[in-house]
């Protein structure tokens, strides 16, 4: 068992990231009874899930003509146009129905604001908005964080690197996540987390 300072985090394992989902992320799926497995070692579990409203500002449906998976200019930098996910309420941003979600201390939802999407479960994507999650981690005196979940390129490695940048000692566990791999984002996002001394393991 890992001691109370050590917190498994456990990124966005909702139907729309797993095969069939608007979002599939390849093998999405079979991370879960690895997840599963590995809460067993953790006193403290910490769930994300991705919460779009409809009109979220990341959906290519929402830019007329723009095709999903292009890039956009916002006020906060460069966007991907995701195909429409993980709508609040929805099938598709409900937890896989074998992930367990009992353990669970805490499920922070993320990418609520319309206007603004957040990858990162500790900052938006404007990297200054915060989620919260730093404050709950340090008044829990939570210093060391596991992350999995979906996808390793996008939503795993942002809140890896916010966390290591924040101070927390980060090992992110490969094999309980699955990547989108966008145009070599996989290979980007390693580099950006080694970088800043996620141990990946
Ligand atoms: C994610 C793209 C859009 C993720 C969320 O969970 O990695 N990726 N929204
Ligand atoms: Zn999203």
């Amino acid at each position: 068992m890992h001691p109370a300072h050590h917190a498994l985090l456990v990124i966005d394992v909702q139907n729309d990231f797993c095969p069939g989902g608007a979002l599939a992320v390849t093998e999405g799926d079979v991370i879960v009874p690895r997840i599963n497995a590995l809460m067993e070692e953790f006193a403290v579990i910490i769930l994300t899930q991705d919460w779009h409203p409809a009109d979220h500002l990341s959906f290519a449906t929402n830019h007329p003509g723009a095709d999903p998976y292009s890039l956009i200019e916002m006020p906060y930098g460069p966007q991907v146009l995701w195909p429409t996910h993980c709508v609040q309420g929805s099938t598709g941003a409900a937890f896989h129905a074998d992930l367990a979600t009992d353990p669970a201390d805490m499920i922070l939802r993320k990418g609520f604001r319309p206007e603004i999407d957040s990858y990162s479960a500790f900052f938006e994507n404007d990297r200054t908005t915060p989620t919260g999650l730093e404050g709950y981690l340090r008044s829990r005196e939570i210093t060391d964080l596991t992350l999995t979940g979906l996808a390793t390129d996008f939503c795993v490695a942002y809140s890896a690197v916010d966390a290591a940048k924040l101070g927390f000692n980060v090992t992110v566990h490969l094999e309980a996540c699955r990547a989108i791999d966008l145009d070599g984002s996989l290979a980007k996002a390693m580099e950006a987390m080694r970088d800043v001394g996620v141990t990946l393991a």
